[in-house]
């Protein structure tokens, strides 16, 4: 394969949202859902059913996380031992109490990028200075999308069923188009403003497979193409929310660039995304009930200049 071009070459006819939404804006796309979307969202409860998204932290099993990040070691700091040793904390009255602390990559688990989680040609979102990320992000961390929260109309797109598949391969890759027939098929249409929530059950994978999974590691997903961008745009879509790591194909088959569309959904147009989430319950229930829409909501935790956030978003059916 020839090497691969630079992402400001890959992608130097691409359009971004730089500045529609004011010269200080932090949280890019979301802005598309507005109170109204809100509503539109609620009119797609129906049953009052309730799913979570995000996977257990210290899942027995192990913790999926992108190569290079370690799982979240969660430490014991005070349990009922705490108090076999003399010098043990005294509380009038004797209460005892239990504490533990999290030592974890921001986004080691189900989580939100900030828009400031990556860039090229030293810029991030909105335009602002890339050295804005020295030490923490002074622009476009997840501490403004945690403010401002995310509800809207959710459409699960199950790639998986619709290819007739467990769980999508590793490198697979899908586009715009066939997110339109997979909607088609299941009998939604994908509207202005929803949030995508797409389902591979890719992770499965890391279950069945422990280490072996992250040979040659290439998750499957949407592959960059200009045209695919283009429909995000036209779409104006807030948030993709996925069940990979990366909520991409890895590296582009087109061009063999890692990860493009972080850079032309995320950085360029604000498309803020969510990744690693545990889908299978509520593409289980939209299969039995054949409801593929829903309220989509999440917050992700407000902290401080930070690249991302664990979340548990819920939806509503
Ligand atoms: C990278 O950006 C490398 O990963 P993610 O978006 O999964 O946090």
């Amino acid at each position: 394969m020839p090497e691969a071009p630079s992402m400001e070459e890959l992608l130097r006819n691409e359009p971004t949202n730089w500045g529609k939404w004011g010269e200080q804006d932090e949280i890019g796309a979301l802005n598309y859902l507005t109170a109204q979307e809100v509503l539109r969202g609620v009119a797609h409860i129906r049953t009052g059913s309730v799913f979570t998204l995000q996977r257990l932290i210290g899942d027995p099993n192990g913790d999926p996380v992108w190569p290079g990040r370690s799982p979240a070691q969660r430490t014991m700091i005070l349990d009922e031992s705490s108090w076999d040793s003399e010098g043990a904390p005294a509380f009038p009255g004797g209460l005892h109490y239990a504490d533990d602390k999290l030592d974890a990559f921001l986004q080691g688990s189900t989580q939100y990028d900030a828009l400031g989680h990556v860039w090229y040609g030293g810029k991030i979102w909105n335009g602002y200075d890339a050295r804005t990320t020295v030490g923490g992000l002074d622009k476009a961390s997840v501490a403004p999308i945690a403010e401002r929260g995310v509800v809207g109309r959710g459409v699960l797109l199950d790639m998986a069923r619709f290819r007739g598949k467990e769980n999508l391969d590793k490198g697979e890759t899908f586009t715009h188009e066939d997110l339109e027939a997979c909607a088609k098929q299941q009998g939604v249409t994908i509207d202005k403003h929803d949030v995508l929530v797409i389902r591979t059950n890719f992770l499965k994978l890391f279950f069945d497979q422990g280490e072996e999974f992250y040979e040659g590691f290439c998750e499957p997903g949407l592959a960059y193409s200009p045209e695919l961008v283009r429909w995000f745009q036209e779409r104006e879509i807030p948030n993709l929310v996925t069940d990979t790591i990366a909520n991409e194909v890895t590296y582009d088959p087109g061009s063999g660039v890692a990860l493009p569309l972080h850079c032309a959904l995320m950085r360029n147009l604000g498309v803020v995304f969510t990744e690693i989430c545990d889908l299978e319950k509520l593409a289980a229930s939209c299969a039995e009930d054949g409801q593929y829409t829903f309220l989509y909501t999440a917050a992700p935790l407000k902290v401080n200049r930070a690249t991302g956030s664990p979340v548990n978003p819920v939806v509503i059916k």
